[in-house]
């Protein structure tokens, strides 16, 4: 697929997607969305990546749904069109970490994004929030759902009902953003970080991520038998005898992916 709105590039083991329609701020349209899937897909089924950043430019991660798009729309056009669900959510079928490296805005859409990533890092320029109201719409992309449960219900509704935007270090403190860097350090910092995962052991990885994310979906015995599991099985790898060995022999542990 030839990009046209985003841009794909690896650094080492980590795939790297910055989002790039700069006139509209980033503003998330079908082509956009299209592209982002694909290329979230490729590098998911990629066997040399381990990790994947998303990111956009210094002024704007993402300011929302593009609304010239959505503009003209009628209901069936959004019913009968499957608008968001058809592809917007490939996002959430991707096994290995993605993390948003935030500057900027991370609007509407921009921040209902940002919270289908397993981590956020933000610039201190960042400043994310919901404004649908302003436009007599709602956040269509989880926002309403994720936000309380990454921020409390209190300060969700604050922002979905005033469309008041909270900047990194308000992030940060209500548990949004894992971290506020200088803009300037921004992709610095992302990249060791995804580094970082992509230095550890891939199937041991997705293990994690599995059982944090099952975290939302179950209750909590529920969801630590499902990491018991998870644990159990980790000790059916080579990596996990690697990783102990490497650990009493006091040297660097050299994992297979297996
Ligand atoms: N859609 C389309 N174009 C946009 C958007 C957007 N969301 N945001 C900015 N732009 C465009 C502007 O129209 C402008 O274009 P032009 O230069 O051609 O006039 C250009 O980007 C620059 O924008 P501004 O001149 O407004 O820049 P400012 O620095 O003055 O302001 C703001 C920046 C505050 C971010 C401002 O642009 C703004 O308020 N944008 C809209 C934010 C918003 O309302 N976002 C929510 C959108 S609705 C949504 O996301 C629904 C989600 C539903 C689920 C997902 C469905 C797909």
């Amino acid at each position: 697929m030839e990009y046209q709105n985003i841009i794909v590039e690896t650094k080492d083991k980590v795939g790297v997607i910055t989002l790039n329609r700069p006139k509209a701020l980033n503003a998330l349209n079908d082509q956009l969305m299209d592209e982002l899937g694909h290329a979230l897909l490729a590098f998911d089924q990629n066997d040399e990546i381990g990790c994947m950043i998303i990111t956009g430019s210094e002024k704007a991660f993402a300011a929302g749904a593009d609304i010239a798009a959505m503009a003209d729309y009628n209901y069936m056009d959004a019913y009968k069109g499957n608008y968001v669900t058809k592809n917007w959510e490939h996002i959430l079928r991707v096994r290995k970490p993605v993390i948003a490296a935030v500057a900027g805005y991370a609007l509407g859409g921009g921040c209902e994004l940002t919270m289908m990533c397993d981590f956020i890092i933000a610039a201190d320029n960042a400043k994310f929030g919901q404004p649908e109201i302003k436009l007599a719409t709602l956040p269509g992309c989880g926002g309403t759902q994720r936000l309380p449960r990454a921020i409390s219900k209190s300060k969700a509704m604050d922002l979905c009902l005033t469309a008041r935007l909270m900047d990194a270090n308000e992030a940060e403190r209500a548990g949004l953003v894992s971290r506020v860097v200088p803009l300037d350090k921004l992709m610095e910092e992302t990249l060791a970080a995804a580094t970082t995962i992509a230095s550890m052991s891939l199937p041991v990885v997705m293990m994690i991520k599995d059982a944090v994310n099952r975290s939302f979906e179950s209750g909590l015995t529920e969801g630590v038998h499902y990491e018991r599991r998870l644990f159990h099985a980790s000790f059916g790898t080579h990596d996990q005898r690697e990783g102990m060995k490497a650990f009493l022999e006091k040297r660097p542990a050299n994992f297979q992916n297996k």
